[in-house]
């Protein structure tokens, strides 16, 4: 059995999709990697960790070929915020990696998902039921590696057969590792600043209506569209996911239902707020319910109740 390579494992999806893969794959078969150096006996627990630069070709293939990985799960990335910031980082880090991946994927015939976004759409798509196949003109660098990165492993598929799947994810909000980044972070800071302080000030207006999902919710996701009949899939890179959909005064008040005093106000950074204006607002998410029979779990009454409940009992731990 070939194995299964992780890039970013120590980000905010790759630290809990590398455990899952592991219970449902084996520890050994899973080899978790990032730029970053892993805290032994924590994020290293169960398998092994390799240190990636994913701009780096020869680290790459070097790790392929000694773990023999026959399938790659390149979650290294800049998100939206941290990209406008830093384009040309992001333009190196976003393309730079996935092409070196796709190469290396080439070279050794790995199997590699791509985690696209509902970045990957811009101001001129439609923002209500955005349809899997769309116009997609992005305005943001991030959103342009997500698209270029969409179509590049379309052409990887097509041109040379390889197995490249992916989905265009909402925000994702969890309460293991941080975002960091990211134009949807508020919708995990808020959490953490309301079992605190009981008081959140938001960097989005309280109309801006976003997609959003639980982890648990994208991690099944994932490691589903890698596991669906190839004879199903009429699409690849990437599908439509959808969970749930909220402003942040909707989240605020979902969040009242536990803390009834919880209190938000807005300090509205226009940088973020401008990429959030350019996204949808709820995606169609058909293609991958008739595809891969995707169908989430979580809403957001059973995220809140759940988010609140685990991130209580590890800020206490914390104190
Ligand atoms: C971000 O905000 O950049 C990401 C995303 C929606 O891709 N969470």
């Amino acid at each position: 059995m070939r194995r299964i390579l992780v890039t970013g494992a120590l980000g905010q999806i790759g630290s809990e999709l590398v455990p899952a893969l592991r219970k449902h794959y084996g520890d050994d078969r899973v080899v978790a990697s990032d730029i970053r150096t892993a805290t032994v006996g924590a994020e290293t627990d169960g398998g092994p960790f390799e240190h990636v630069d994913c701009t780096q070709f020869h680290q790459i293939q070097e790790v392929v070929r000694r773990h023999d990985v026959g399938v790659i799960y390149h979650m290294a990335a800049l998100l939206s915020a941290i990209a406008e910031e830093k384009p040309q980082v992001a333009w190196q880090v976003n393309m730079g990696g996935l092409y070196r991946m796709l190469e290396v994927a080439r070279q050794y015939r790995c199997a590699v998902f791509m985690p696209s976004s509902i970045g990957a759409f811009g101001p001129a798509t439609p923002r209500d039921g955005t349809p899997q196949d769309t116009i997609q003109r992005p305005t943001t660098m991030y959103g342009v590696t997500k698209v270029a990165g969409e179509l590049l492993c379309d052409y990887y598929a097509g041109r040379f057969g390889l197995d490249t799947r992916g989905l265009r994810l909402p925000g994702i909000i969890s309460h293991v590792a941080p975002p960091g980044g990211g134009t949807t972070d508020y919708a995990v800071d808020i959490f953490y600043q309301a079992v605190r302080y009981r008081h959140y000030s938001c960097f989005l207006r309280p109309d801006t209506c976003l997609d959003m999902m639980y982890m648990p919710d994208t991690i099944d996701a994932i490691i589903r569209v890698m596991e669906a009949d190839p004879s199903r899939l009429v699409h690849r890179n990437a599908f439509n996911v959808a969970a749930m959909n909220f402003t942040p005064e909707r989240l605020a008040d979902e969040i009242r239902v536990h803390i009834p005093d919880f209190a938000i106000d807005y300090d509205v950074d226009p940088v973020r707020q401008a990429i959030a204006d350019s996204w949808p607002r709820a995606v169609d998410d058909g293609a991958a319910r008739a595809e891969w029979d995707w169908a989430p779990h979580y809403d957001l009454a059973a995220m809140t109740a759940d988010m609140l409940e685990k991130l209580r009992v590890k800020l206490a731990r914390s104190n």
